[in-house]
Protein backbone atom coordinates (compact mmCIF):
# COMPACT_ATOMS: atom_id res chain seq x y z
CA UNK A 1 0.00 0.00 0.00
CA UNK A 2 1.36 3.32 -0.98
CA UNK A 3 1.34 5.89 1.69
CA UNK A 4 2.49 9.85 1.74
CA UNK A 5 -0.87 12.09 0.40
CA UNK A 6 -3.74 9.80 0.79
CA UNK A 7 -5.04 8.30 4.18
CA UNK A 8 -6.20 5.22 3.99
CA UNK A 9 -10.03 7.20 4.36
CA UNK A 10 -9.72 9.53 1.06
CA UNK A 11 -8.48 5.83 -0.96
CA UNK A 12 -10.32 6.61 -4.10
CA UNK A 13 -10.33 3.34 -6.86
CA UNK A 14 -8.03 3.33 -9.06
CA UNK A 15 -10.18 4.68 -11.95
CA UNK A 16 -10.88 7.87 -10.07
CA UNK A 17 -7.34 8.11 -8.94
CA UNK A 18 -5.83 7.40 -12.80
CA UNK A 19 -3.01 4.95 -11.06
CA UNK A 20 -2.78 2.10 -9.04
CA UNK A 21 -2.58 2.23 -5.09
CA UNK A 22 -2.36 -1.28 -4.25
CA UNK A 23 -0.44 -3.81 -5.85
CA UNK A 24 -4.12 -5.14 -6.82
CA UNK A 25 -5.35 -2.90 -8.62
CA UNK A 26 -2.54 -3.84 -10.96
CA UNK A 27 -5.31 -5.70 -11.84
CA UNK A 28 -6.90 -3.09 -13.56
CA UNK A 29 -4.48 -3.05 -16.36
CA UNK A 30 -5.46 -4.57 -19.03
CA UNK A 31 -5.19 -2.83 -21.81
CA UNK A 32 -1.85 -3.65 -23.70
CA UNK A 33 -0.81 -1.27 -26.46
CA UNK A 34 -1.47 -4.07 -29.33
CA UNK A 35 -4.53 -4.53 -28.52
CA UNK A 36 -4.12 -8.09 -28.23
CA UNK A 37 -2.48 -9.05 -31.89
CA UNK A 38 0.58 -9.29 -30.35
CA UNK A 39 2.30 -7.22 -33.16
CA UNK A 40 2.41 -10.03 -35.27
CA UNK A 41 1.79 -8.36 -38.57
CA UNK A 42 3.33 -9.22 -41.91
CA UNK A 43 6.82 -8.67 -41.35
CA UNK A 44 6.78 -11.02 -37.73
CA UNK A 45 8.51 -14.34 -38.19
CA UNK A 46 5.24 -15.79 -36.99
CA UNK A 47 3.05 -14.37 -39.13
CA UNK A 48 1.81 -17.05 -41.70
CA UNK A 49 2.92 -20.16 -38.79
CA UNK A 50 -0.90 -20.63 -37.50
CA UNK A 51 -0.09 -23.25 -35.03
CA UNK A 52 2.69 -20.38 -33.19
CA UNK A 53 -0.24 -18.31 -33.69
CA UNK A 54 -2.74 -20.54 -31.91
CA UNK A 55 0.51 -21.37 -28.88
CA UNK A 56 0.53 -18.08 -28.39
CA UNK A 57 -2.98 -17.17 -28.06
CA UNK A 58 -3.38 -19.80 -25.53
CA UNK A 59 -0.38 -18.49 -23.53
CA UNK A 60 -2.07 -15.18 -24.11
CA UNK A 61 -5.53 -15.93 -22.57
CA UNK A 62 -3.81 -17.06 -19.70
CA UNK A 63 -2.28 -13.95 -18.74
CA UNK A 64 -5.00 -12.15 -19.09
CA UNK A 65 -7.16 -14.40 -16.61
CA UNK A 66 -4.44 -13.87 -14.40
CA UNK A 67 -5.33 -11.83 -10.89
CA UNK A 68 -3.13 -10.55 -8.01
CA UNK A 69 -2.93 -13.63 -5.70
CA UNK A 70 -3.69 -16.35 -8.47
CA UNK A 71 -0.57 -18.89 -8.77
CA UNK A 72 0.98 -18.00 -11.80
CA UNK A 73 0.69 -19.97 -14.78
CA UNK A 74 2.44 -23.46 -15.48
CA UNK A 75 3.30 -23.42 -19.04
CA UNK A 76 4.47 -26.93 -20.65
CA UNK A 77 6.43 -25.86 -22.92
CA UNK A 78 6.95 -28.39 -26.24
CA UNK A 79 9.94 -29.82 -27.44
CA UNK A 80 10.18 -27.17 -30.37
CA UNK A 81 9.89 -24.06 -28.16
CA UNK A 82 12.71 -25.55 -25.74
CA UNK A 83 14.84 -25.91 -28.56
CA UNK A 84 14.28 -22.24 -29.44
CA UNK A 85 15.69 -21.35 -25.75
CA UNK A 86 17.89 -23.91 -26.38
CA UNK A 87 19.50 -22.04 -29.01
CA UNK A 88 19.47 -19.10 -27.31
CA UNK A 89 20.55 -20.32 -24.45
CA UNK A 90 23.64 -21.65 -25.17
CA UNK A 91 24.37 -18.88 -27.83
CA UNK A 92 24.41 -15.90 -25.02
CA UNK A 93 26.83 -18.33 -23.06
CA UNK A 94 29.50 -17.66 -24.16
CA UNK A 95 28.82 -13.79 -24.85
CA UNK A 96 28.09 -13.73 -21.36
CA UNK A 97 31.20 -14.85 -19.83
CA UNK A 98 32.92 -11.91 -22.06
CA UNK A 99 30.39 -9.02 -21.59
CA UNK A 100 28.16 -9.52 -18.64
CA UNK A 101 28.85 -7.56 -15.69
CA UNK A 102 29.56 -9.82 -13.07
CA UNK A 103 26.33 -8.73 -11.08
CA UNK A 104 24.82 -10.67 -13.84
CA UNK A 105 26.92 -13.61 -14.03
CA UNK A 106 27.23 -14.34 -10.42
CA UNK A 107 23.16 -14.10 -10.58
CA UNK A 108 22.65 -16.48 -13.41
CA UNK A 109 24.63 -19.43 -11.74
CA UNK A 110 21.90 -18.36 -8.73
CA UNK A 111 19.17 -19.10 -11.13
CA UNK A 112 20.51 -22.37 -12.43
CA UNK A 113 21.06 -23.71 -8.78
CA UNK A 114 17.56 -22.57 -7.84
CA UNK A 115 14.99 -21.52 -10.67
CA UNK A 116 15.40 -24.13 -13.18
CA UNK A 117 17.46 -22.24 -15.86
CA UNK A 118 19.12 -24.77 -18.27
CA UNK A 119 19.88 -24.75 -21.73
CA UNK A 120 17.23 -27.62 -22.21
CA UNK A 121 14.59 -26.35 -19.49
CA UNK A 122 12.43 -22.67 -19.59
CA UNK A 123 12.61 -21.90 -16.69
CA UNK A 124 8.40 -20.80 -15.03
CA UNK A 125 7.31 -17.64 -13.80
CA UNK A 126 6.35 -19.14 -10.01
CA UNK A 127 9.91 -20.26 -9.33
CA UNK A 128 11.42 -16.99 -10.71
CA UNK A 129 9.04 -14.88 -8.56
CA UNK A 130 9.53 -17.16 -5.75
CA UNK A 131 13.38 -16.65 -5.93
CA UNK A 132 13.04 -12.93 -6.51
CA UNK A 133 10.96 -12.15 -3.82
CA UNK A 134 12.96 -13.74 -1.02
CA UNK A 135 15.95 -11.86 -2.47
CA UNK A 136 14.37 -8.02 -2.82
CA UNK A 137 10.77 -8.45 -2.64
CA UNK A 138 10.15 -8.32 -6.45
CA UNK A 139 7.49 -10.41 -7.83
CA UNK A 140 6.74 -10.74 -11.60
CA UNK A 141 3.20 -10.77 -13.38
CA UNK A 142 2.67 -12.30 -16.76
CA UNK A 143 1.30 -9.98 -19.34
CA UNK A 144 -0.22 -10.81 -22.94
CA UNK A 145 2.01 -7.99 -24.28
CA UNK A 146 3.38 -4.36 -24.63
CA UNK A 147 2.10 -2.15 -22.22
CA UNK A 148 2.14 1.99 -22.49
CA UNK A 149 4.93 3.16 -20.39
CA UNK A 150 2.98 4.62 -18.03
CA UNK A 151 1.24 1.26 -16.97
CA UNK A 152 4.85 -0.55 -17.43
CA UNK A 153 6.61 2.19 -15.14
CA UNK A 154 3.28 2.00 -12.45
CA UNK A 155 4.12 -1.70 -11.81
CA UNK A 156 7.70 -1.52 -10.93
CA UNK A 157 6.15 0.78 -8.17
CA UNK A 158 4.98 -2.12 -6.17
CA UNK A 159 8.19 -4.03 -6.93
CA UNK A 160 6.66 -6.12 -10.00
CA UNK A 161 7.67 -6.76 -13.01
CA UNK A 162 5.72 -7.93 -15.78
CA UNK A 163 6.89 -10.97 -18.04
CA UNK A 164 5.40 -12.25 -21.38
CA UNK A 165 5.41 -16.32 -21.22
CA UNK A 166 5.29 -17.30 -24.83
CA UNK A 167 8.61 -17.61 -27.04
CA UNK A 168 9.73 -15.91 -30.06
CA UNK A 169 9.03 -17.58 -33.64
CA UNK A 170 11.18 -21.22 -34.10
CA UNK A 171 11.75 -20.12 -37.49
CA UNK A 172 14.45 -16.97 -36.06
CA UNK A 173 15.60 -17.49 -32.75
CA UNK A 174 18.24 -14.81 -32.35
CA UNK A 175 15.79 -12.27 -33.68
CA UNK A 176 12.57 -11.07 -32.51
CA UNK A 177 10.79 -7.71 -32.66
CA UNK A 178 8.93 -7.84 -28.97
CA UNK A 179 9.58 -9.32 -25.41
CA UNK A 180 9.33 -12.75 -25.14
CA UNK A 181 10.59 -15.55 -22.43
CA UNK A 182 13.76 -15.40 -23.59
CA UNK A 183 14.06 -11.83 -23.11
CA UNK A 184 12.78 -11.35 -20.06
CA UNK A 185 13.87 -14.76 -18.30
CA UNK A 186 17.70 -14.46 -20.03
CA UNK A 187 17.14 -10.08 -19.97
CA UNK A 188 15.43 -8.84 -16.90
CA UNK A 189 14.90 -11.38 -13.90
CA UNK A 190 18.70 -12.33 -12.40
CA UNK A 191 19.34 -8.27 -11.97
CA UNK A 192 16.09 -8.22 -10.17
CA UNK A 193 17.79 -9.92 -7.59
CA UNK A 194 20.30 -7.74 -6.87
CA UNK A 195 19.48 -5.08 -4.23
CA UNK A 196 20.71 -1.91 -5.28
CA UNK A 197 19.31 -2.61 -9.15
CA UNK A 198 16.04 -3.48 -7.56
CA UNK A 199 15.89 -0.10 -5.41
CA UNK A 200 16.35 1.99 -8.56
CA UNK A 201 13.96 0.07 -10.45
CA UNK A 202 11.42 0.79 -7.63
CA UNK A 203 11.88 4.54 -7.58
CA UNK A 204 11.21 4.70 -11.53
CA UNK A 205 8.43 3.09 -10.77
CA UNK A 206 7.16 5.14 -7.97
CA UNK A 207 8.43 8.59 -9.60
CA UNK A 208 5.93 7.37 -12.66
CA UNK A 209 2.82 7.48 -10.24
CA UNK A 210 0.19 10.19 -11.66
CA UNK A 211 3.21 11.95 -13.43
CA UNK A 212 2.87 14.53 -15.96
CA UNK A 213 3.11 12.85 -19.52
CA UNK A 214 6.26 14.37 -20.51
CA UNK A 215 7.80 13.19 -17.41
CA UNK A 216 6.60 9.64 -17.93
CA UNK A 217 8.52 10.03 -21.35
CA UNK A 218 11.96 11.09 -19.41
CA UNK A 219 11.12 8.03 -17.24
CA UNK A 220 10.63 5.61 -19.86
CA UNK A 221 14.30 7.08 -21.54
CA UNK A 222 16.01 6.68 -17.97
CA UNK A 223 15.10 3.31 -17.82
CA UNK A 224 15.86 2.67 -21.33
CA UNK A 225 19.67 3.68 -20.86
CA UNK A 226 19.76 1.41 -17.92
CA UNK A 227 17.53 -1.30 -17.41
CA UNK A 228 17.40 -1.94 -20.88
CA UNK A 229 20.38 -1.01 -21.99
CA UNK A 230 22.55 0.20 -19.16
CA UNK A 231 26.94 -0.53 -18.80
CA UNK A 232 28.68 -0.94 -15.67
CA UNK A 233 32.42 -0.22 -15.49
CA UNK A 234 34.30 -2.90 -14.55
CA UNK A 235 38.10 -1.72 -14.82
CA UNK A 236 38.75 -0.28 -18.07
CA UNK A 237 35.77 -2.43 -19.69
CA UNK A 238 31.94 -1.30 -19.99
CA UNK A 239 30.33 -4.63 -19.38
CA UNK A 240 26.80 -5.20 -19.83
CA UNK A 241 23.80 -4.77 -17.24
CA UNK A 242 20.81 -3.54 -19.67
CA UNK A 243 18.32 -6.60 -20.77
CA UNK A 244 18.32 -5.51 -23.74
CA UNK A 245 21.96 -6.20 -24.39
CA UNK A 246 22.30 -9.53 -22.24
CA UNK A 247 19.20 -10.70 -23.98
CA UNK A 248 20.90 -10.05 -27.75
CA UNK A 249 24.42 -11.60 -28.51
CA UNK A 250 24.98 -9.06 -31.49
CA UNK A 251 24.00 -5.63 -29.69
CA UNK A 252 26.09 -7.03 -26.94
CA UNK A 253 29.35 -7.50 -28.72
CA UNK A 254 28.55 -4.42 -30.38
CA UNK A 255 28.23 -2.23 -27.21
CA UNK A 256 31.14 -3.93 -25.53
CA UNK A 257 33.74 -5.22 -27.60
CA UNK A 258 36.41 -2.93 -28.45
CA UNK A 259 36.40 -5.22 -32.19
CA UNK A 260 33.13 -6.00 -32.93
CA UNK A 261 33.21 -8.96 -35.27
CA UNK A 262 31.88 -8.64 -38.84
CA UNK A 263 28.57 -11.14 -38.34
CA UNK A 264 27.83 -8.52 -35.44
CA UNK A 265 28.16 -5.22 -37.63
CA UNK A 266 25.85 -7.39 -40.45
CA UNK A 267 23.05 -7.58 -38.10
CA UNK A 268 23.15 -4.52 -36.53
CA UNK A 269 22.10 -2.82 -39.92
CA UNK A 270 24.22 0.32 -39.21
CA UNK A 271 25.15 2.24 -41.93
CA UNK A 272 28.06 3.79 -40.57
CA UNK A 273 29.96 0.94 -39.07
CA UNK A 274 31.52 3.21 -35.94
CA UNK A 275 30.98 2.34 -32.48
CA UNK A 276 28.68 3.53 -29.90
CA UNK A 277 29.42 6.58 -28.11
CA UNK A 278 29.63 5.51 -24.15
CA UNK A 279 28.90 8.21 -21.88
CA UNK A 280 29.09 8.57 -18.05
CA UNK A 281 25.98 7.59 -16.80
CA UNK A 282 23.67 11.30 -16.12
CA UNK A 283 19.89 10.82 -15.77
CA UNK A 284 19.27 14.16 -16.97
CA UNK A 285 20.97 13.64 -20.00
CA UNK A 286 19.72 10.17 -20.87
CA UNK A 287 15.85 11.62 -19.99
CA UNK A 288 16.03 13.94 -23.23
CA UNK A 289 18.75 11.25 -25.54
CA UNK A 290 16.44 10.01 -28.26
CA UNK A 291 16.74 6.66 -29.19
CA UNK A 292 16.24 3.80 -31.82
CA UNK A 293 14.42 1.14 -31.17
CA UNK A 294 15.04 -0.88 -33.92
CA UNK A 295 18.91 -0.69 -34.78
CA UNK A 296 21.76 -0.41 -32.25
CA UNK A 297 22.47 2.03 -30.12
CA UNK A 298 24.52 4.72 -31.04
CA UNK A 299 24.52 6.36 -27.55
CA UNK A 300 25.15 4.22 -24.01
CA UNK A 301 25.36 5.59 -20.89
CA UNK A 302 27.82 3.42 -18.40
CA UNK A 303 27.83 3.63 -14.29
CA UNK A 304 30.73 3.43 -12.46
CA UNK A 305 28.57 0.36 -10.12
CA UNK A 306 24.54 -0.47 -9.56
CA UNK A 307 25.15 1.83 -6.35
CA UNK A 308 26.05 4.50 -8.27
CA UNK A 309 23.10 4.17 -10.81
CA UNK A 310 20.93 3.94 -7.78
CA UNK A 311 22.20 7.23 -6.06
CA UNK A 312 22.22 9.10 -9.54
CA UNK A 313 18.47 7.77 -10.27
CA UNK A 314 17.29 8.54 -6.95
CA UNK A 315 18.53 11.90 -7.23
CA UNK A 316 16.87 12.53 -10.88
CA UNK A 317 13.50 11.39 -9.11
CA UNK A 318 13.46 13.81 -6.52
CA UNK A 319 14.52 16.44 -9.04
CA UNK A 320 10.86 16.42 -11.18
CA UNK A 321 7.85 18.21 -10.02
CA UNK A 322 6.26 15.50 -7.99
CA UNK A 323 2.63 15.74 -6.70
CA UNK A 324 3.62 13.73 -3.89
CA UNK A 325 6.62 11.26 -2.68
CA UNK A 326 5.01 8.01 -1.95
CA UNK A 327 6.80 5.57 0.37
CA UNK A 328 5.82 1.52 -0.25
CA UNK A 329 5.13 -0.56 2.59
CA UNK A 330 3.87 -3.85 2.43
N1 LIG B 1 5.50 -3.55 -21.97
N2 LIG B 1 5.04 -5.79 -21.62
C1 LIG B 1 5.93 -4.79 -21.70
N3 LIG B 1 7.25 -5.08 -21.54
C2 LIG B 1 8.19 -4.09 -21.58
O1 LIG B 1 9.39 -4.36 -21.40
C3 LIG B 1 7.78 -2.77 -21.84
C4 LIG B 1 6.40 -2.53 -22.04
N4 LIG B 1 5.98 -1.28 -22.30
C5 LIG B 1 6.90 -0.15 -22.33
C6 LIG B 1 8.32 -0.52 -22.10
N5 LIG B 1 8.67 -1.74 -21.88
C7 LIG B 1 9.47 0.42 -22.13
O2 LIG B 1 9.83 0.73 -23.45
C8 LIG B 1 9.42 1.71 -21.40
O3 LIG B 1 8.62 2.60 -22.13
C9 LIG B 1 9.05 1.65 -20.00
FE1 LIG C 1 12.87 -5.30 -21.85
Amino acid sequence: VLSGVYSVEAMAPREALGFPLNIRDLDLTVDTLDGGSALINEDHPGFSDAEYRGRRDRIVQLAKAYRHGDRLPFIEYTDKEISTWQAVYERLQDCHAKWACTEYREMLQQMEKYCGYRANNIPQLADISDFLQQRTGFTLRPISGLLSARDFLNALAFRVFYSTQYIRHHGNPFYTPEPDVCHELLGHVPLFANPAFADFSQEIGLASLAASDDDVTRLASVYWFTVEFGLLREGNDCKAFGAGLLSSFGEMEWACDADPSEECREMGSMKELTKPTVLSLDPVQAAKQEYPITTYQPVLFCADSLQDAKTKISHFCDSLTRPFFPQYAT
